[in-house]
Order: structure tokens, then C-alpha cells, then sequence
């Protein structure tokens, strides 16, 4: 165990500034997670996914590129004016790594990418280097297509990470400089405007966070109160009707076209930036990865300033998103208007979009959803995105990646990285980070929001320190043996969240619904005395007592496995049935059918299914199996794996949605 990661003096690295309402996270540097499904899932991503993205990045030129801007290479920025984003993300990945893992090589690897980043500093604070080493005098033009604000976002949440795993100051105050250079552009009475790629806004509450330095998160919450609204100098209501439309020039390559093309969409605002009104009156729309961290940031703004209309207003988008607009997977974005975002109330094809970043984008506001009224059902929803639509972003080896998340393939093969790597970085920068999504402390409050083996040290304020241990097998089985130790007998509640895929619900609305509602009975027993296992309204079941060194709570939530169906709206599943046990959704791989088409396949609503743990499979998987139907009727055994674990091993199709046949009617014997 990795004594920095479970010493609470690491802590003190936030500046003192509670949020104002809701709960306070507890870090990933508390938790420890070994053993179980995530144990080696972090240290794979450690070994291999860490390595193997500075080994790219710095093949493609990402850090050339800071030396092309600091005057020591020569050249043009190679890729794309995100580049920097990518390459920050990275660091951050190894940042969060080496506070869990053994990091001597990697730290000396990482200094010396960070000796080279601030190189390029400019005296003004600005530092991102496509700007520096070209276009220098457009560093703050073309907003909507440039990513300015989406690169300094992306080096503030590296910094912070920096400054937490080594207590230096050097990166973040690199990060505060650019912080102010920014500040002392935008703001009331100064210029009004937006970046058309989100992200710093939810930096900016992190650097504040890590600062105590106000001006911070009060540039935030402009950059949210400023969307949707013509940018200028002055701020006026945005007209659709009065957008610019440039013609795009004659005789231009095919390649400048598109550009302009581009271009030309992105001046006539649409929702795909969710710069075509004011947050606090949309709906969830636009470019999913944009969505996931504005609505992050609406929620964090939420928590820390008195800003209770973006509390409803985010609890509006996010009903329209769980209620009409998300996969079975927790994945995002159809492309139903070719700008990788939502697309339409329940229009959900499953040969989709989902981008990787959307699904971790998600799970960052669910995240912060649940820390605001603390409430189980985002943790449901984050869960539900983290074992499915965000895992099968990644291999099981840890160094091949999709961009696209389809429910549904002809074949899929995952790439050993991709040119502009959002997807892979930001898959090396969330894996570590699991840890921290574990828990939430309150008043006297301690929150278990996901079960996986490992270990926590959480402060209280004003009461103990309290170890717990979970032992699980989760999310295999459903048993939890939770090993509550705080430092002094103590009165605090232990607060457990009871899935909702426990208690007959997927998702919490009614866009999926399983065959069968009815849900077999949560076990719980404290000091092995049974106990009342009936959650509260927020999802939890609240267990309040003096609780001393080596108490010993278990949990037993029933696995069966469940048929899933779509809301009728959703004309892509109609006739169709997927399956689910525990958090994990399923799906058929071509490999496992034996020569059957999977499209053609039909699990008929009373066929039999049953589970088995298979650990030389997939890295240890529990797989189902049922009798089902051939090419209508031939009798063949169907074999279901988890989703995310699709695509590694042959290349052979996949659906998540198979066939239903409607039941047969009882013969008369
Ligand atoms: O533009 C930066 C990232 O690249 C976006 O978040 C992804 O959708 C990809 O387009
Ligand atoms: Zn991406």
C-alpha cells in the first residue's frame, strides 16, 4: 500500500474553501483500490497505458512542440491546435498514477516533459504552443474553433495534480500566471466571450480550489454565465437571426473548404457548443465531450457559489439526458447532426458515436451531481457509465483505444493510438482517478457510492479518521464485506448506497426497464446481527451509530441476471432485448456464437439463462449463457461477454441488442 496515497496530510493541499452546499469528495489520493475488478485495472494503466502515451505523444510531437515555442527546435507546431490539451492530459494520467504506484522513472520522465512546457513560457503567463510558435497575434481569435480555453483548462487540471503529488509549486504557478493573463482579458467590463471547446470552466474551480484565490472561480462562473449571448465588447442576447453568415470563398482546395465550411457552421452558434442560449434554459444538447464539462462545471458552481439556478438548470439537463437521450451503456452522442453530440429525444441508433471522452466526460458530472444533494441516483448513472461506456474505450492490455463506443459493430479493432488523442489521454487520466469517485464525506457522513476492493482513510470534520475495507468481488457478485476502523469510537452514519439495478431499475427513469421489476431482497448485517437493508429517499440505506475499530458491515446485493428493454420510443431496440447483471451490461461477440450470425440470433423472453465466472477469459470475466434461436429456429447456445470487454480478441461482430421473438403461447398437453 502506498503510504503518500492513504496519509491524509495530502489534503491539505486544497486551500481552505468548503463548498457551500452539498458534500465534499474524498480524493483518490485516500483510497487505495488493489485487488478485485479495478486493483489491476490501475496497475496495468500505470505500467502500460502511462508509458505507452508519453512514448506516442512524444513521437507525434507534442513536446517538440513546447521546444519549437521555447526557441529551441525549429518548425512549425506539428497536429492540431489541441494538441497541448492532449499532452497535459497525459501528465495529469501519470500525476494521478505515481500517488498509487511506485513512480521514480516516470517522475524523472515527467520533470523533464514539465522542464520543457514551462521552456516555452511566454512573460505574459500565456502558454499554449501552437500559438507561440505560429499565429502569435491570433492567440485569442476564432474562439469557437481555436480550443485556447480548452488547452489552458486541460494544463490547470495537470498543474493541480502536480502540485498535489509533489508539493511543488513551479507548474502551478505556471498555471496561476496563465490563470491571470486570461483573467485580465476576459471578464465584466473587460472582453465578453467564450471558448467553443469547454473544459477550463471546471479548471478554473480546481485552480481555485488549489489556490483559495476567488477571482478564479468567479472567471468560471462568467464563462458559464456568458454562453449564449453575442460576444463582443458589449453582452446582448444572441438573435439567430442576425448570426453572420460569411459566403465561403470561391476556388479553395477541398481540404480549406471543409475548414471553411466549418467555420462558417461554428459563427452561426448552434447548440453544438451550448452557445445558442443561456445554460440555465437549455436542454441537453451539442457535442457531448463540450456537454459532459460545462455541465460538470455548472454543478461545481453550483456547490461552491450561491448559484442555485444552475443547480436547477443542471438537474433539468441531466433528466433530459438519463430520461430521453443515453445508451444502455451510459455512452453519449449519436451524431445525428455530425457534431459527435446528443441527437434527437430517444433517437439512439446503436451503430452510434459515444465518443470515449463523452463517456468520461459523463462520469465527471455525474460525479458532481452526486456531490451536490448527494443523492445515489448519479452514482447509479456514473457507475453504469464506468463499467460500460467508458471501459470499452480502452483494451484489456492497456494500450489500444477506441474513439467510438458503438452498441452495435460489423467488427471492431481498437487502435494503438489515434492522431488527435482526446480519447486515449483522457482514458490515461480517468482509470487512476476511479478510486476518487469511490466515496463522499458529510456532516458526520460517510458515503459509499461504488464497491470495489481496497482500501479508504476518510476525515471527518471535527470526528475521526475512519479506515474502511471493502472486500468484494464486485461487480461479479454482489457480496461487500466493509471493515469500518475509526481512529477513535466515533457517532457517524455510514451511508451505503443500494443500486438501482438492486432494486428492479437500470436507469433511473423510464427510458430502460427490466422484463421483471420485482427485485430479490438486499441482504445487510452489522457485526453479523442482520439489519434493515431499505434505503432512504436519496438512494442509501443510513446506518447511524458509535461506531468502534474492526466493526464489520456486509452487504449482499443479488445478481440475477436481468433482460433489459428500451422505451418504446426508442425505434432502434423495438423488438429487441439486451442483458444486464450487477452494473455490467452484455453483449454478443460473433467469436463466442460459433458460426452464428449474432444479428440473427433470437433469445426468446422465458429461455433459461445462467452465469458462470470464467477467469481464463477476458481477464477473468463472469459470462452468460442461455438457449437461443438460430436463424429463427435452430436451437444454439448463445454466450454473452460484458460489453466493455468486446473487441479483444478476433475481430468478429458485436450487438448489445439481440433479437427478441415474442413468447410462445403455452400448448395444451
Ligand atoms: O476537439 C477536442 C476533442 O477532439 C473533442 O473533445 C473530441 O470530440 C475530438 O473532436
Ligand atoms: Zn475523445
Amino acid at each position: 500500500m502506498c503510504a503518500l496515497a492513504l496519509g491524509l496530510a495530502g489534503e491539505a493541499s486544497w486551500a481552505d474553501v468548503p463548498p457551500a452546499r452539498g458534500l465534499e469528495e474524498v480524493s483518490h489520493r485516500q483510497v487505495e483500490l488493489r485487488g478485485g475488478f479495478w486493483g489491476p485495472r490501475l496497475k496495468t494503466s500505470h505500467e502500460v497505458t502511462v508509458p505507452h502515451a508519453l512514448d506516442c505523444l512524444e513521437k507525434d510531437g507534442h513536446v517538440t512542440n513546447f521546444d519549437k515555442a521555447a526557441g529551441l527546435a525549429e518548425g512549425q507546431p506539428s497536429g492540431h491546435a489541441a494538441f497541448d490539451s492532449d499532452l497535459h492530459k497525459a501528465l495529469e494520467g501519470a500525476m494521478y498514477s505515481m500517488q498509487h504506484y511506485d513512480g521514480a522513472q516516470l517522475r524523472k520522465r515527467t520533470e523533464g516533459i514539465l522542464d520543457r512546457i514551462l521552456a516555452a513560457r511566454q512573460t505574459d503567463g500565456f502558454l499554449i504552443s501552437y500559438f507561440i510558435i505560429r499565429d502569435s497575434d491570433k492567440r485569442w481569435q476564432d474562439m469557437r474553433l481555436m480550443h485556447q480555453l480548452y488547452n489552458a483548462g486541460h494544463f490547470f487540471e495537470m498543474a493541480v495534480e502536480h502540485n498535489r503529488l509533489t508539493g511543488q509549486t513551479r507548474v502551478l504557478d505556471a498555471a496561476r500566471r496563465f490563470a491571470d493573463h486570461i483573467d485580465g482579458i476576459f471578464g465584466p467590463g473587460k472582453r465578453y466571450d467564450v471558448g467553443g471547446h469547454e473544459e477550463i470552466e471546471l479548471a478554473l474551480v480546481k485552480l481555485y480550489r488549489a489556490t483559495g484565490e476567488k477571482r478564479y472561480l468567479e472567471l468560471a462562473r462568467f464563462f458559464l454565465d456568458e454562453r449564449g449571448y453575442a460576444h463582443g465588447t458589449e453582452r446582448k442576447p444572441f438573435d439567430p437571426n442576425t448570426a453572420v453568415q460569411k459566403p465561403i470563398p470561391e476556388g479553395l482546395s477541398d481540404q480549406d473548404k471543409r475548414r471553411e465550411s466549418r467555420r462558417a457552421r461554428n459563427r452561426v452558434r448552434n447548440g453544438r457548443m451550448q452557445d445558442h442560449k443561456p445554460l440555465i434554459e437549455q436542454d441537453a444538447i451539442g457535442h457531448a465531450v463540450r456537454a459532459g464539462y460545462i455541465y460538470s462545471a455548472m454543478a461545481d458552481i453550483a456547490r461552491f457559489m450561491d448559484a442555485p439556478q444552475y443547480a436547477r438548470a443542471v438537474e433539468h439537463i441531466w433528466q433530459d439526458m438519463v430520461g430521453r437521450k443515453m445508451y444502455i451503456t451510459g455512452g453519449l452522442g449519436t451524431a445525428q447532426y455530425h457534431d459527435e453530440g446528443f441527437g434527437d429525444p430517444y433517437l439512439l441508433p446503436n451503430r452510434t458515436y459515444c465518443e470515449s471522452c463523452a463517456a468520461i466526460a459523463h462520469v465527471l458530472w455525474e460525479h458532481r451531481m452526486n456531490l451536490l444533494p448527494g443523492q445515489a441516483k448519479y452514482a447509479d448513472v456514473m457507475e453504469l457509465t464506468l463499467y460500460n461506456g467508458m471501459l470499452s474505450g480502452i483494451s484489456i492490455a492497456g494500450n489500444e483505444f477506441f474513439y467510438q463506443n458503438p452498441l452495435t459493430s460489423k467488427g471492431g479493432r481498437r487502435s494503438r493510438w489515434i492522431g488527435l488523442s482526446c480519447c486515449p489521454t483522457n482514458l490515461t487520466r480517468i482509470i487512476p482517478q476511479v478510486g476518487g469517485l469511490a466515496y463522499a464525506r458529510g456532516k458526520q457522513r460517510v458515503q459509499v457510492n461504488l464497491y470495489a476492493a481496497g482500501e479508504a482513510t476518510i476525515k471527518l470534520d471535527d470526528g475521526p479518521a475512519v479506515k474502511l475495507a471493502q472486500q468484494t468481488d464486485y461487480p461479479w457478485a454482489g457480496r461487500v464485506k466493509l471493515t469500518v476502523t475509526p481512529d477513535k469510537p466515533a457517532e457517524f452514519t455510514l451511508c451505503l448506497r443500494i443500486p438501482g439495478w438492486a432494486l428492479g431499475r437500470p436507469v433511473p427513469s423510464d427510458l430502460y426497464r427490466f422484463a421483471d421489476a420485482k427485485a430479490p431482497p438486499v441482504g445487510l448485517k452489522v457485526n453479523g446481527k442482520v439489519a434493515k437493508a431499505a434505503p432512504k429517499d436519496d438512494g442509501y440505506v443510513h446506518l447511524q451509530r458509535r461506531w468502534q475499530a474492526g466493526d464489520v458491515v456486509e452487504l449482499d446485493l443479488p445478481m440475477p441476471i436481468r433482460r433489459v428493454y428500451a422505451h418504446e420510443k426508442v425505434l432502434a431496440d423495438k423488438g429487441k432485448v439486451s442483458l444486464m447483471r450487477g452494473p455490467v451490461i452484455y453483449c454478443l461477440e460473433g467469436i463466442d456464437q460459433a458460426g452464428v450470425d449474432v444479428f440473427k440470433l433470437a433469445l426468446p423472453p422465458d429461455a433459461a439463462l445462467r452465469s458462470e465466472y470464467r477467469a481464463d477469459l477476458l481477464g477473468g470475466v463472469t459470462v452468460i449463457q442461455g438457449k437461443a434461436l438460430a436463424d429463427g429456429q435452430r436451437p444454439v447456445t448463445l454466450t454473452a461477454v460484458p460489453y466493455y470487454a468486446w473487441a479483444n480478441r478476433e475481430k468478429t461482430p458485436m450487438t448489445i441488442w439481440v433479437n427478441e421473438p415474442p413468447a410462445m403461447p403455452p400448448t395444451d398437453k
